[in-house]
């Protein structure tokens, strides 16, 4: 093995990012969301870069591996997930390699319920933090080894099948500060049809999106389609999509689907669970789309089975990196079902990440979800740039993204002064700043 692909170092930044009030069914958004930056230094003297969700739990996750890391090459990504159980805490060395259902580690803040509190993502299970903490060490070898060879990861995924990645608009209702920090952007609030309709326009005019998804679950199901109504009058013929994270009833949801049949490319998660989101499919001709019930690849045979979802959307944090998405997307070919990408907070770096992965994706026919323009501080030196609703494929090194030290150091600087409270997510929490009888309401909410 070539010296210069040796882990020589691995080093874990967490941080706290700034984060507007977007509301969605749980609550609201903290004023800062933990992240994580994970850096494989090579013998060779090259930095791969890793980015994914900062909770606790994701650390205590990462700490091990990073161990276990040293002195083996970045090429050795496939062995990041055996290596990742080994020195997994919660469930320690296995000798049953043979995948199947884990048990859940105790519940978080806010998550008496085991669903994952900040990332609105089906129930949590170890398995699925193991492999989101997988997910930036696989990126950050990719990233090193890319660097490396002088080669950009896309060429390492098999080549680029494009040349831009299209994104969506991501509507939020939103407040204009958060109750206890005040203002982080000139956004203002959204909070009705004429709110959702300014921000949509906004994102029109500094991006040039196409589509545009709207967060619900956070209103009564009649202002949500009175706002995708709205959306589709100012915007005729435009993609859209509204995903209100299992909040509704199978009868709530098909009563939607009825109502804005003629305006949505699909509707995500309207309900909880593969037998309801089977339900609603079997009811509407309307496409379902889901980050929520299949979001591992346990739960595919079953949602397939039962035809619960058209679409999947992937997500490279989910699902265990780069490659394992690649496979996600060859399970979904096969079975005729379609992808799409979801997002959460993130960073450059995931966002390089995700567009070297969806360029090599022949069958990503729909726009990619993304925070990224709620983001207003990066990691990254040169934040990217959307235009027409698009981002260009970088061919450079790696990612195709470098690491400001200075900006990493701030962020960790706050990560370390908070006093515990803001670094898990806790959307629940957040929200009982403002009103402190607020409790994550029990779904079906409507
Ligand atoms: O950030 O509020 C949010 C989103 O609701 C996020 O947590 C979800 O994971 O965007 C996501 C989704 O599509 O469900
Ligand atoms: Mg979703």
């Amino acid at each position: 093995m070539d010296a210069k692909l040796i882990v020589d170092e691995v080093r874990l930044t967490p941080i706290l990012i700034s984060d507007p009030p977007l509301l969605n069914v749980q609550g609201v958004h903290q004023p800062y969301t933990p992240r994580l930056v994970v850096e494989v230094i090579t013998r060779g003297g090259v930095s791969g870069l890793g980015e994914t969700y900062g909770d606790g739990v994701y650390l205590d996750l990462a700490r091990p591996l990073t161990e276990t890391l040293r002195g083996r090459s970045v090429t050795d990504v496939n062995d990041l997930f055996a290596l990742a159980e080994a020195t997994d805490p919660t469930t320690g060395p296995t000798t049953d390699p043979a995948p199947g259902p884990t048990t859940d580690p105790a519940p978080g803040p806010g998550e008496a319920s085991g669903v994952d509190a900040g990332g609105l993502r089906g129930v949590r299970t170890a398995d699925k933090l193991r492999l989101s903490v997988v997910s930036a060490f696989e990126t950050a070898c990719l990233d090193a080894l890319g660097k490396t060879l002088g080669l950009p990861v896309h060429a390492l995924l098999g080549g680029k099948v494009r040349d831009t990645v299209e994104y969506s608009a991501y509507l939020f209702y939103r407040w204009a500060t958060h109750p206890a920090t005040g203002p982080v952007d000139d956004w203002g609030a959204a909070l009705d049809p004429a709110g959702i309709v300014a921000q949509a326009r906004r994102f029109d005019r500094a991006y040039g999106f196409r589509s545009f998804k709207l967060k619900g679950g956070v209103f009564p199901p009649e202002q949500e389609i009175a706002a995708i109504r709205a959306l589709a009058e100012a915007f005729p013929g435009r993609p859209l999509r509204l995903d209100p994270n299992g909040a509704w009833s199978v009868e709530t949801s098909l009563a939607v689907a009825r109502e804005l049949k003629d305006v949505l490319e699909y509707l995500e998660d309207p309900a909880s669970g593969t037998d309801a989101m089977a339900e609603i499919a079997a009811g509407t001709e309307v496409p379902l789309a889901t980050n929520m019930c299949v979001t591992t690849f346990e739960e595919v045979p079953e949602a397939f089975a039962k035809g619960a979802v058209e679409i999947v959307l992937c997500d490279h944090h989910y699902w265990g990196g780069l490659g394992r998405t690649r496979e996600l997307a060859a399970l979904c070919r096969t079975y005729g079902v379609g992808l799409s990408m979801h997002s959460n907070t993130h960073l450059g770096i995931s966002l390089a990440a995700m567009t070297q992965v969806a360029a090599t994706l022949p069958e990503l026919h729909h726009a990619c979800d993304t925070h990224y323009p709620w983001q207003s501080e990066d990691v990254v030196t040169t934040r990217p740039v959307f235009r027409a609703g698009r981002l260009t494929v970088s061919d450079a090194p790696g990612l195709g993204v470098e690491l400001d030290r200075a900006a990493l150091a701030a962020l960790h600087r706050r990560w370390l002064d908070d006093d515990g409270s803001l670094r898990d997510r806790d959307d629940a929490a957040a929200m009982r700043v403002a009103d402190p009888e607020w409790h994550t309401p029990k779904v079906p909410r409507w």
